[in-house]
This record gives structure tokens, sequence and C-alpha cells, in this order.
């Protein structure tokens, strides 16, 4: 399907930017037309280069300047283009202009991201993600930079470098890239509870996700909505994908860092160039002015979420990633995200951790991009006008007209001039703010572990298993012996049956008066156990060697195609593979060049030459061996069923091992297959 029939306003305005290189003249950047760029200026065939090569200067001087500072968190990340709409008008709430007319579809640029690898790293590491949104509205650039965890580590902006110094590869060696596992780290949490909550995510599945595609966002801060009378509510945004979410294995995650680093953007990138456009939709969280205390958690304290038992969310739009971008450095590289580009109907509220944020986010990007006039980088433009008396600066862009440059002037009507709000000029919301100036916080942040327990208390036993062993990782590396038991000594506060597991595998103690937390509730919706469950967009990977069952590997490919999935025939040589009666089938994979983590399910159809010739290749049977490993959905027929059955995979729909013995119960099969791809892993397996 092609992109260009989803251009928006602002594909038009990055048009004006682009440069198509095919079919043109190589020229210098001054134009000059260049007659050769593979042999220097010399004096004489084996002399030196001479100073006055131009062409040579300009190229390589160019190239010694093609980098520029990685950002110093979510250096790694993935971008795409897609639009946005609102399903109702929200003037109730908000008098933002992209939240009111359902027909209006809003230009927006979404980067995902890991935060602590390098530009270089790998994709599927423990991590939180980013998830950052640049609504291009008729009103200005709204940005929405949120994670795919709705709660923070710490409380207070001042605390973030510290933080990160923690997270970040040891300076001394600058070990481990993109990992939580070090001492650094962890001495920071045991020695910072409030992040108790948000590590029991980190440790959780939410932080090895499947796909961008599937994972939640979340705005995480408590925002102001204000409607045009003034009224204001908190709101709490989110981001839910219509495939659910979903996400891998620990031991499949470490395997897919080797064998597709680039994982997750390939996902992305090929989902879209498919036409598979990925959807979320845009839910909020609404609290009134006038109920700010009546929780048992401070709305202000980025460390708590609102259990969507208390506080429902309402979906109130949709946002489509259906255009990929042309230049990954010219568009995801450059762009600038900021939680301070609000629009008139969204405000802050004095949660500390924001307030820092909107300091340090225009600070980061004047030495990432070099000065002032990183708005004029084309992807960071407003597609509405922009005007004001900022001048001059590195790398000006605009040629700003006159002699007139400040305000209030009489020379040019004092032009530009400022909007009533009435006129959609920003008013900021007129809170009562008074106080005293301490360097300290509420006492109404100091609970740290309730919400930890509820989010332990929610999980199914399958998540908590994957959390203890998280917890054991994570802290079997880390070094110092003081530091981990410190940790079993924090989350003994959460549960002492956590820590107690925790505690066994590393040969540590739980202390014996370590009051847990009491917190007995528990919330539906933070276990993935009851999220979406679709087969669209799953990939599933055919086995096959020459003589291979055609007639049922048609009909299942038949299946997946209708339902929205994918097939790749992976057979040991490129080419042609010939089935039992001679048809013949392309050859999409080898065993060499993929593996059982990129698929989602796996197939084995019969034919007893195929199914030899499987069975006695080492890396066919690893492969279905690991499939079967990661829980996921294992199918086969005729002669594939016997060798499903000498590897130990039992046949049963209830385990994800799905067999077709005699060809009477064809569409039983087929059906049964799809189904349990739907459930995205079998969990039997584990208990
Ligand atoms: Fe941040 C980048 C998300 C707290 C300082 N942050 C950055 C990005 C995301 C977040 C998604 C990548 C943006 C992109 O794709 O370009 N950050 C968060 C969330 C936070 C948070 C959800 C807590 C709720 N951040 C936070 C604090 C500070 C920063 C408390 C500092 C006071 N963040 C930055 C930064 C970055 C950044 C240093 C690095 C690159 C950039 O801004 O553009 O300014």
């Amino acid at each position: 399907m092609s992109q260009d029939q989803n251009k928006n306003s602002k594909d038009e305005q990055l048009d004006e930017f682009r440069s198509d290189d095919a079919g043109k003249k190589l020229t210098t950047n001054q134009g000059l037309k260049v007659s050769d760029t593979e042999h220097s200026l010399k004096a004489g065939e084996r002399g030196p280069t001479l100073m006055e090569d131009f062409h040579f200067r300009e190229k390589m001087t160019h190239f010694d300047h093609e980098r520029i500072p990685e950002r110093v968190v979510h250096a790694r990340g993935f971008a795409a283009h897609g639009e946005f709409e609102v399903y109702e008008n929200m003037k109730e709430f908000t008098k933002a202009g992209f939240l009111q007319d359902p027909s209006v579809k809003t230009p927006v640029f979404v980067r995902f991201s890991t935060v602590a690898g390098s530009r270089g790293s790998a994709d599927a590491v423990r991590d939180a993600r980013g998830f950052s949104t640049k609504f291009y509205t008729q009103e200005g650039n709204y940005d929405l930079v949120g994670n795919n965890i709705p709660v923070f580590f710490i409380q207070d902006a001042i605390k973030f470098p510290d933080l990160v110094h923690a997270l970040k590869p040891e300076p001394h060696n600058e070990m481990p890239q993109a990992a939580s596992a070090h001492d650094t780290f962890w001495d920071f949490i045991a020695n910072n509870t409030e992040s108790a909550h948000m590590v029991m995510w980190a440790m959780s599945d939410r932080a090895i996700p499947r796909s961008y595609r599937m994972m939640e966002g979340f705005g995480v801060h408590t925002y102001r909505f204000v409607n045009e009378e003034g009224q204001a509510h908190f709101v709490k945004f989110h981001w839910k994908p219509k495939l659910g979410v979903h996400s891998l294995v620990w031991d499949e995650a470490q395997r897919l860092n080797g064998k597709d680093p680039d994982f997750h953007r390939r996902d992305l990138w090929e989902s879209i160039e498919n036409g598979q456009y990925p959807e979320y939709e845009l839910g909020v969280q609404l609290i009134k002015e006038e109920d700010e205390f009546k929780y048992d958690f401070d709305v202000l304290d980025p460390t708590k979420l609102w259990p969507e038992e208390l506080v429902p969310v309402k979906i109130v739009g949709k946002m489509v990633l259906n255009r990929n971008v042309d230049n990954v450095f010219a568009e995801t590289e450059q762009v600038a995200f900021h939680p301070g580009h609000v629009v008139p109907g969204i405000d802050f509220t004095n949660d500390p951790l924001l307030q820092g944020r909107l300091f340090s986010y225009t600070d980061t990007q004047l030495i990432r991009l070099g000065g002032p006039n990183f708005h004029e980088i084309p992807i960071n433009r407003p597609v509405c006008p922009f005007h004001n008396n900022q001048r001059d600066g590195y790398n000006r862009m605009t040629i700003n007209k006159g002699p007139v440059s400040y305000h209030k002037n009489s020379l040019q009507n004092n032009e530009p001039s400022p909007s009533s709000e009435k006129d959609g000029g920003y008013a900021h919301y007129q809170e009562k703010v008074e106080g005293q100036k301490v360097r300290n916080r509420s006492k109404s942040f100091d609970d740290h572990y309730s919400q930890a327990k509820l989010f332990w208390n929610s999980m199914s036993d399958v998540e908590k298993e994957h959390i203890i062993n998280a917890f054991r990782f994570e802290l079997g590396k880390v070094k110092s012996k003081d530091v981990k038991q410190q940790v079993v000594n924090m989350f003994s506060k959460v549960c002492t049956y956590l820590s107690g597991e925790v505690a066994k595998g590393l040969g540590l103690k739980v202390p014996e008066d370590a009051s847990p937390s009491t917190e007995e509730r528990s919330s539906e919706a933070l276990s993935q156990m009851n999220t979406v469950k679709t087969a669209k967009t799953r990939k599933v990977g055919i086995l096959v060697e020459d003589g291979f069952h055609y007639e049922n590997t048609h009909q299942l490919i038949k299946a997946l195609n209708d339902a929205g999935a994918e097939a790749e025939i992976i057979s040991s040589s490129q080419g042609n593979v010939k089935g039992g009666n001679g048809e013949e089938m392309e050859v999409d994979q080898t065993f060499l060049t993929c593996d059982s983590v990129l698929y989602d399910g796996i197939y084995l159809p019969g034919g007893k030459d195929s199914i030899d010739s499987i069975q006695s290749n080492r890396d066919a049977v690893i492969f279905l061996q690991e499939a079967f490993g990661h829980f996921k959905t294992v199918g086969a027929c005729h002669e594939g069923t016997e060798l499903l059955s000498t590897l130990g995979m039992v046949d049963s729909a209830e385990d994800g091992v799905i067999t077709l013995k005699s060809d009477e119960e064809n569409d039983n099969f087929y059906n049964s297959f799809v189904d349990a791809l739907k459930k995205h892993r079998h969990w039997n397996r584990q208990i």
C-alpha cells in the first residue's frame, strides 16, 4: 500500500525540504558540477594532495562533522508519522483545538525509544520505553512526552542526573551497555526508595515489549485540562494499543539482541511498509479540581498511578502511524520534544518532576542540536505560522524582514502583537499558590510501597514468577553483596514472598522485621493477561524441506492471511522448495538468516522427506525447541506431529500445541491454530 496517500499538512510542509538525488548530477554544496569524486587532486600521479582541492576539502569536512551528540537518555529511538483524530468534542473539559472536532485529522510524529542504551545499542533490552508524540496542531505544537510505564523512579527532577548516572554504564569501565543489571543502579534504588513502584514495572514483562505496536503509553504526570470557561480538571494521558499489550520472554529478548538488535524498529518499519498501520487510542483519566485530596495518593506524585477502577480511562481519540520517515537523521534524530510545548486548554501542575522537566528539555536541545534555532529544523516546525522578535543565532534560516525586532514598538504598529485569550492567546491557569521557600518534599509523597504492592497483587502467577526471575537476574549481576541485601530488605516492604523468593535465588536473608505493605487491592488493568488478544500482524514461521505437504501449508497460510497474520517459509537454502507432488513455494528465510525468536508461532507441515531432513538438521530442531520453550504456538500436520512428540511437545490445544493427524479435521485445525496464535503465549507450559 502506498504511504503517499497518507499525506497531510505536515508532509506537505516537509516536501519543501525533501531532496531526491536520483537522476541528478553530482555537484559541490555550492552547486558546481563535479567531474570526479574518486581521486583527490595531486601534484603528480604519485604526489601529495593539493590544498586547493576544494572538492576534497568540502567532502571531507562535511563528513568529519556528520555526528551530533546523542540524547543523554533515550538515545536509541525510532519514529514514524501519522495522524490523530478525536472521537467526540472534548469542550466540557478542554478548549484544546485538536480535541474539538472529530472531522479534523491532526498530523503527528511519534518517537519510541529505550532509555539507558546508547544509539547503537539493541532494542529488546530490559528498560522503560519512551513514547513521545508531537501533535502539529493549528494552535502550535503539542508534545506528549511519555513512557510505556505510568510512573517514574523519582519524585523530584533535581534527582534526575543522579538516577541517570546510576543507571547508565558505570563510568570507570563503561559497562554494562543498555542494562540496569549492575551495582550503581541497584545501589541508587536501595537508597532512593521512592523508586520501588517503578522498579516493580521495570522488573515485569512491561519492560520487554513484543513490539512498539503492542505497548501502552502514559503521560505519567498529572496535567491540567482547562475549558473555555476557565474550569480545570486534573488529567492523566494514556495510549492504548489496538493490538493489546504483549511482551517477550526474557530468554527470547536476550537472544533477539544478538539475532536482530533492530527487532523493534524493523517491526515498526515493516508493519508500516506493509500497510498494517499501528493504532493507539488516546485515553484520559479526569479528576475534578475539588477532588484533589479525595484519594489516598497525592495527584502530584509521579510515582503514583490512578487505579483505573477508581478513575476510569475515558477513550477520546485514535492515532494511526501510517508513514515511515524518509531520513532517520533529519527526522528521528533531529526531532526535539518538550513537555512544555503545550496548547491552550492544556496546562501543568506542580508535580516537582514535571516542573524540572520544563527546564531540561530546551536546555538539552541547545547542546544537542547546536543552538536556539532548532525549532526551524523541518521536523520541528509547527504547521501554523510563527512570529516573534527572536533573532539570529547559529543556523538561523528565517529571513525576518524590516528593522523592528522588539516589543513594544510604534514603527510596526506594535506587531507581532500578543493575542487575547479569546483570540487564542495562551493563558496560564490561575492556580492560587502560596507557601514558604523550602527544600523538601510534601509528606503526602512518603508512601513508597502501597502502589508497588498494588502492582504485585495485580499480577498473575506467571507474571509474578517473571518478576522474581528478573530480580534474580539483575541482582545476580550485582557484585556488592551489601547492595543486594539492601534491595532485598527494601522489597520486603512490598511483599515478603517476593523478597523471600528473590533472596532464595541469591543466597540472602529476608529481614525478620520487614513490615510489608498491607495493601490488599489489585487492579485488573495492570495485568497483561487481561489484554486484547488478536492474531492480527502475528508472524508464523513454516519449516519445510523438499517433499513437504503443500496443500496443508497452502491452507494454513490462507487461514493466517484471512486472520491478518503473516507466514514466512523457512528452509535450509534459498530459492524454491518442492512439495511432495512437485508444487513449489518460494523460500523467505533460511535457518541461517532467521531464528525462532523472530516469530510468534511455528508450523511444521508433514511430508516424510521434509520431516526427515528437518529432524536431522540441528538448527531446525533447536528452532522448534526454542519456540516451544518461549511458550509460542507450535503446530504440525501428519508426519510433523510425530516429530513434535519425539521432541516432547505434547499435542494439547490448551498448551498451544496444535496438530492435524487426519485430513478430515482440516477446518478445525486451521481455526485452532489461529486461535492459539491469538493467545500470544501458552503459559500452561510454565506452570
Ligand atoms: Fe525525559 C528525553 C520521557 C523525566 C530530561 N524523556 C526523554 C524522552 C522521553 C522522555 C520519551 C525522549 C524524547 C525523544 O524521543 O526525543 N522523561 C520522560 C518521562 C519522564 C522523564 C516519561 C518522567 C515522567 N526527563 C525526565 C526528567 C528530566 C528529563 C525528570 C530532567 C529533569 N528527558 C530529559 C532530557 C531528554 C529526555 C535530558 C534527553 C533528550 C531530550 O530530552 O530531548 O532533557
